[in-house]
């Protein structure tokens, strides 16, 4: 057995794929239920996705449960999607069903990663591309051991036709754009209007009608579509992040053929 030859496996196959996710049709920062249920519906539809997580682990808040409890809620619409990843919900009550947390980031990500999604851990987003008329283009990464040890390193860019922000809470891309470009968000200020106190009910519904194009290029999805567009939070109860990232996969894809040449 050769050692050099296990690096050699490593590095080289790594290095294809990050290459391969240089140039993509959507690029997904956070791989949270949102950001992995979107790569999982359009890398399913043939598009090109790949998904940037800052930690080493998928999952985002799915598998902390409910105060860590390895717990979630879903209601019946997030069932159907859930039924559709094979994930198992056992019937609670009040239309509500209760879901091992870890049944379900493990498989969502294998749904996704399977149906042809590209997921690189440990790279996080820090900054977005832009062209002519601020339109977002890509995004800028960087591993996240370089922030989190503070190095003074460059970034390295990829490419992509639309971009879906599923930071969750913090909306990190959405606060990017502000920052960097001024309050051009499509909602009410401008800016990212903050995350409203719990509200399970009116969260749930909002957070799927929030989910769309924030900018030209940008849809926020998950929770951090609550957040951009002022909605209530929801607790542990995850159809709404599901329903998010699905339509926010539809949204991608009709930008996606828009930006296409014929
Ligand atoms: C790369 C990044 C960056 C970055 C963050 O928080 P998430 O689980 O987000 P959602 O929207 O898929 O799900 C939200 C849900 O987990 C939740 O928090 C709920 C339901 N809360 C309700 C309530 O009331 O509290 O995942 C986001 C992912 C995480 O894995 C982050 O590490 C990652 O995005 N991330 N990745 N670059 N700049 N910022």
């Amino acid at each position: 057995m050769d050692e050099v030859l296990i690096s050699r496996a490593i590095t080289e196959s790594y290095f294809k794929e990050f290459a391969e996710a240089m140039d993509v049709d959507v690029a997904i920062a956070g791989a949270g239920p949102a950001g992995m249920t979107a790569a999982y519906y359009l890398a399913k539809e043939g598009a090109k996705t790949a998904v940037f997580e800052r930690q080493l682990h998928v999952g985002g808040g799915m598998p902390g449960g409910g105060m860590m409890f390895n717990r979630i809620v879903v209601q019946e619409e997030g069932k159907q999607i859930l039924d559709e990843f094979g994930v198992r919900a056992e019937e609670y009550e009040g239309g509500l069903y209760i879901v091992d947390s870890l049944e379900a980031v493990s498989t969502i990500c294998s749904k996704a990663i399977k149906a042809g999604a590209r997921i690189l851990n440990l790279i996080s987003v820090e900054d977005v591309m832009i062209r002519e008329g601020d339109v977002i283009t890509g995004l800028v990464l960087n591993w996240s051991a370089v922030s989190w040890s503070k190095l003074h390193i460059d970034p390295l860019t990829i490419k992509s036709k639309v971009v879906i922000d599923a930071t969750g809470h913090d909306s990190e891309v959405c606060r990017i754009v502000v920052r960097k470009l001024g309050p051009k968000l499509k909602t009410q200020t401008g800016e990212v209007l903050g995350e409203k106190p719990m509200w399970a009910q009116r969260g749930e519904r909002e957070i799927v009608e929030n989910t769309r194009e924030v900018y030209p290029g940008l849809i926020v999805a998950g929770m951090a579509a609550s957040a951009v567009f002022g909605s209530p939070r929801m607790g542990a109860i995850f159809g709404g992040m599901l329903l998010s990232g699905k339509r926010a996969a539809e949204v991608a894809a009709e930008i996606v053929q828009r930006v296409t040449p014929l």
